[in-house]
């Protein structure tokens, strides 16, 4: 079977961690991308957070699966020949440099479209034009300033980051989908354009229901928050804790083994279409048809006493018995599933969410797969290049012969 991006070249410029998860969901979904890299050093991830001893990192290796990596110093005359021989060659350029640092290399906008029309040029940067926009970003900080950390955590408590990558595999996802239509949009213009994701966007789109609540607050309190109705709100979102963003209240409860297991709780959400069934369940039949609390609109005030009263019931069975009774009544909830819970479950496995991965030097480790499943375009995993494997197959193709090769190593352009 073949692949959707079968035929489509990318020239990856990226590193680090946004720029790499788009170039590898384009690499899934069969386009060859191109990994430049710097000779002798390349993506800085390959030495970062190491587990094991001069060996490429997991950093690196589960964000630059089914690609080719190129070693090219770009700063070097004969460096520069082989990038712009690439340029003409590939589709797409996908780069998330420093703001500026494209530039100066010597290949703005303006030069790449002349030297290739068609081709697309992709950034990922942390901030779009304004204030900031000058500025280096990592994750956290995309986090910050994306409105995800105002909104996370407790009350009473900071602003939390939290472990999803939303800032840096968030903004990759949104440019993969920004190339896909610019490479759409090229099949009637002929014409390649810019595309640009700024993180601080990425994110702000994923907190999309924040900024709903914000102009909701100018309405009155918003009642599904645990502050309400006891506590006060002031003119922005508070930190919400663990409640539901959406229109059924929700809240995380702890199971059996809580005391001893980080990970014994499960969420719970109160959906109102089967509020009779959880009665039952928690063994409060009555509260069916008592005012207090047959409707959503006269449960919102006492949202966290109920949720107490369910917890009594999840905290004498386990977050997989508790599932397992909950799922007969269509009661909407999940276990708080640990990282190691889900390595080892084997209907991920089976669907090629995670994937064991053989590399020649570290052996075999875990990897997450395609996460985006398409019924004719099947996503295998291959590992990630060594720095600088496939420099001479390369090269070759774009038509050197051996001894030009060699001068270029000796000048330590690749
Ligand atoms: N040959 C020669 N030089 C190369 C090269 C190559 N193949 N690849 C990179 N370089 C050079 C660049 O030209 C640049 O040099 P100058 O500063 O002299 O112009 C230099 O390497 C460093 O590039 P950088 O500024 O992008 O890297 P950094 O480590 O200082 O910053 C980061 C990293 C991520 C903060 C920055 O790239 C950034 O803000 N990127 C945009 C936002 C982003 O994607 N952030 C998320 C990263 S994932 O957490």
């Amino acid at each position: 079977m073949g692949k959707a991006l079968e035929g489509v070249r990318i020239l990856d410029f990226t590193h680090v961690q946004s720029g790499p998860t788009c170039t590898q969901l384009l690499a899934w979904f069969g386009a060859d991308v191109i990994k430049v890299e710097r000779p002798g050093v390349g993506d800085i991830t390959r030495g970062q957070l190491r587990d094991i001893p001069d060996v490429d990192s997991l950093y690196f290796t589960m964000l630059n699966h089914n690609k080719r990596s190129i070693t090219l110093d770009t700063k070097k005359p004969q460096g520069k020949a082989v990038l712009e021989k690439l340029i003409k060659q590939c589709d797409v350029l996908v780069e998330n440099f420093a703001p500026g640092v494209l530039d100066r290399m010597g290949y703005p906008w303006e030069t790449i479209h002349k030297l290739n029309p068609r081709m697309i040029v992709a950034s990922v940067k942390g901030f779009g034009p304004g204030p900031y926009e000058d500025c280096k970003v990592y994750e956290n900080v995309a986090q910050c300033a994306g409105g995800a950390a105002s909104t996370t955590g407790f009350d009473d408590g900071p602003p939390l980051v939290t472990g999803a990558q939303i800032g840096d595999s968030g903004t990759g996802l949104h440019l993969a989908l920004g190339i896909v239509c610019a490479l759409y949009q090229r099949n009637t213009t002929g014409k390649g354009q810019k595309v640009l994701c700024a993180m601080q966007d990425g994110v702000l789109n994923l907190c999309r229901v924040k900024l709903r609540d914000q102009q909701r607050l100018a309405h009155g309190p918003l009642k599904e928050y645990p502050q309400y109705p006891n506590g006060k709100f002031g003119d922005t979102v508070p930190r919400a804790g663990n409640a539901s963003g959406g229109g059924q209240p929700g809240w995380i409860l702890k199971c059996k083994g809580w005391e001893t297991d980080p990970n014994a709780y499960i969420y719970f959400i109160v959906q109102a279409p089967v509020w009779g069934a959880i009665c039952k369940v928690i063994g409060k039949e009555e509260w069916i048809t008592d005012p207090d609390y047959a409707t959503p609109d006269a449960r919102l005030p006492r949202l966290m006493s109920i949720f107490a009263e369910i917890e009594k019931w999840t905290m004498t069975k386990t977050k997989f018995e508790a599932m397992e009774i909950l799922n007969k009544y269509d009661i909407p909830c999940g276990p708080i599933l640990s990282m190691k819970e889900l390595a080892e479950e084997p209907s991920l496995r089976k669907t090629g969410t995670v994937v064991e991965v053989d590399h020649p030097t570290r052996g075999k480790y875990l990897t997450v797969g395609n996460p985006i499943k398409l019924s004719d375009s099947p996503s295998e995993v291959k590992r990630s290049p060594l720095l600088g494997e496939h420099t001479e197959e390369i090269l070759t193709w774009l038509g050197y012969g051996k001894e030009e090769i060699e001068a270029m190593r000796k000048e330590g352009a690749i």
